[in-house]
């Protein structure tokens, strides 16, 4: 039993048409009575043109979706209505229906019934929000494979892997007495263990990589001053929105730009130049500069042909970072391991095919991939519990403990696609999920 919720599915903005959602079990009781045509006299899916009322009064002209259980989003009774886009009459509206018995639904509660009446799994559901989230083609294309299903289909056969060997297993502890049950051998227990390991370790590599598009990057250009820092961000960006003089120590602040760099949504920040000044202004910039770096995902060390700072060259070591040797268009004699650009002549491919080449984006086609931070980290969980089997397995220890690691693993896969107790999932999950979705 769901009580009726209702929510407004569009933004809550003046525009041509609005969209109030309804789903539960009292949908179409609770419509009927602030409708002006009988919806319960054939209760089907179908389009209804007609009026919604207040008592005598005209509320709006509006035209109905109705659908009926289980065939909805939700899987239950559903309706939504396409009203004129006023705020006021959608609010009218509304309110109208929390009189006649729904309650507003909080965010994320159509998906979160839609995954409670398992129309979808959690993978699935997730999809929903980051579809609404996405910034790019790239990361909209990772969704719909997550949304249809796709994602969930390549993770389900080594859920039923590790299944069928706890299966096996469990008939053995179970029914010892019987000799023609085949003994489950630890050699078929390694075996499939490590089989296990590497296919969810190759899910994890192709996760870490795909994250990229829906979380983005942070992109810091460091460098001593008067480098071109300055100058390749607005090469990067395609916009003059940087000042570039030929006065060392003109950028101060942080600027922040956005770029799409290659479906990846891409911060990038231009820094004050490093180096030791007595400046109060520019120290403080250098500061900033610094700590910015600690936000990184990539760091550009740019370079002109002065030498390179050892001291700021220590400070991005341990992150991933692209030495760059700028003013190509100076350089007599060039040394072939370096990466050079110009960035004053727009001349910067060169880096942006070391970047490809550092974030692996080659082998960043587009396929479907468990990966947020929820599902990495169950993946993870599985490889830690699977390689302590295989080591309990190496060490002769008894079976009854290399079970226990791999129904722990199986209790990762369980709640990966959310088939464990939903209720326990659901809030945190859903909580981040616009109203209305
Ligand atoms: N020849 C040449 N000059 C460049 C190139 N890139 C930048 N410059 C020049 O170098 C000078 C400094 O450029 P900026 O982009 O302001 O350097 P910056 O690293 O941001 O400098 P600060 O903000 O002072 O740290 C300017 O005169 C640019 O025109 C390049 O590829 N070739
Ligand atoms: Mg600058």
């Amino acid at each position: 039993m769901f009580e009726t919720i209702v929510a407004l599915a569009t933004p809550p903005l003046k525009s041509a048409l609005a969209v109030i959602r309804l789903s539960g079990d009292d949908c179409f009781s609770i419509v009927n009575k602030v409708f002006d045509k009988d919806l319960l006299k054939n209760k089907t899916r179908g389009i209804h043109y007609g009026h919604i009322v207040d008592d005598d009064k005209v509320i709006d002209e509006v035209v109905l979706l109705t659908y009926v259980a289980p065939n909805s989003f939700t899987g239950e009774d559903s309706i939504e209505i396409m009203c004129h886009g006023s705020m006021l009459i959608a609010n009218q509206i509304i309110n109208l229906f929390l009189r006649s018995g729904a309650r507003m639904a909080v965010n994320g509660e159509f998906s979160s019934r839609a995954f409670l009446n398992n129309k979808i799994d959690l993978v699935q559901a997730e999809a929903i929000n980051d579809l609404i989230n996405s910034t790019t083609e790239e990361a909209k294309e990772l969704s719909m494979l997550a949304l249809e299903g796709k994602t969930s289909s390549i993770f389900r056969p080594l859920k039923s892997h590790l299944g069928e060997m706890l299966a096996k297993i469990e008939v053995n502890i179970d029914y010892p007495e019987y000799e023609d049950i085949e003994e489950v051998s630890r050699e078929y227990l390694l075996e499939n263990s490590k089989y296990l390991i590497d296919e969810i370790n190759k899910l994890i590599n192709q996760g870490e990589k795909n994250r990229l598009y829906h979380d983005g990057l942070n992109l810091v250009i460091v460098g001593k001053p008067n480098v071109g820092k300055s100058s390749l961000f607005n090469a990067l960006l395609k916009e003059d929105k940087a000042i570039v003089t030929n006065i060392a120590g003109t950028t101060r602040d942080i600027v922040e730009g956005e770029i799409n760099l290659f479906g990846i949504p891409t911060k990038i920040y231009d820094t004050a130049g490093i180096h030791e000044s007595k400046d109060v202004i520019e120290s403080i910039g250098i500061n900033k500069a610094l700590s910015i770096i600690e936000k990184a995902d990539l760091v550009i060390y740019l370079l002109d042909e002065s030498n390179e700072d050892l001291e700021l060259y220590n400070s991005i070591k341990d992150k991933k970072h692209i030495i760059v040797h700028n003013k190509a268009d100076l350089v007599k004699e060039k040394n072939k391991d370096y990466v050079y650009i110009s960035a004053l002549n727009n001349d910067i491919d060169p880096l942006l095919n070391k970047i490809k080449e550092v974030l692996d984006i080659d082998d960043l086609a587009i396929v479907p991939s468990l990966n947020n931070q929820r599902q990495l980290g169950l993946l993870r969980k599985m490889v830690t519990d699977l390689t302590r089997a295989v080591k309990d397995l190496n060490d002769n220890q008894p079976i009854d403990l290399i079970s226990v690691s791999l129904l722990a693993a199986y209790n990762s896969a369980i709640d990966l696609l959310g088939e464990g107790n939903k209720n326990d999932l659901s809030d945190e999950i859903f909580s981040r999920f616009c109203v209305g979705k």
